[in-house]
């Protein structure tokens, strides 16, 4: 309900902490790359916008959102990445497919954000069609890849 009633990718920046030397991995799923292609660059282009260098964002690909977790721990295992920022829509269809890839891949970014002790980030976009994704990419409901580098800084911040 709440989407319905604001657009969300607007925030207050004034308490981010300075990034320029933070290293951020951005983890993209590659089913539904119209969208997660736009994903992608809110969250990257978030990142430059407040300071991070091009050079310290490691973009990496996964087949499909079930992916997200393994490409989460292999970056955030290295002890110089700060923030790993998973990006994926799952459309819920026919089957209950959408459920076991969601269910599996909040539980899988939150068992590897507290075994490696940082911010790895779920910009998993989950919606019965494609129109709600696409407002949730860059449409009427903000762009979910910005809202995840923004929650990135905010706890790099904690
Ligand atoms: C198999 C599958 C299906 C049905 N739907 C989606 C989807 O909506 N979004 C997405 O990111 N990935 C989907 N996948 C692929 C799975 O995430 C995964 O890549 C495969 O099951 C291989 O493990």
């Amino acid at each position: 309900m709440a989407t319905a009633l604001q657009h969300l990718s607007t925030y207050d920046a004034s308490s981010f902490i300075d990034i320029s030397e933070k290293r951020f991995g951005l983890v993209v799923a590659e089913w539904n790359t119209e969208i997660t292609d736009v994903l992608s660059a809110g969250a990257y282009d978030t990142l430059l916008k407040h300071g991070a260098r091009a050079e310290n964002i490691f973009r990496n690909s996964v087949p499909g959102s079930f992916e997200l977790t393994l490409g989460a721990q292999l970056l955030a295992q290295h002890e110089e990445m700060d923030a790993v920022i998973c990006l994926g829509v799952v459309i819920k269809g026919e089957t209950k497919h959408d459920d076991y890839i969601c269910h599996a891949v909040a539980q899988g970014l939150t068992n590897v954000g507290l075994k490696y002790n940082k911010p790895v980030i779920f910009g998993l976009v989950t919606t019965n069609t494609l129109e709600q994704a696409q407002d949730r990419a860059g449409g009427k409901h903000g762009n979910k890849g910005v809202e995840a580098a923004v929650a990135a800084i905010q706890m790099l911040g904690f």
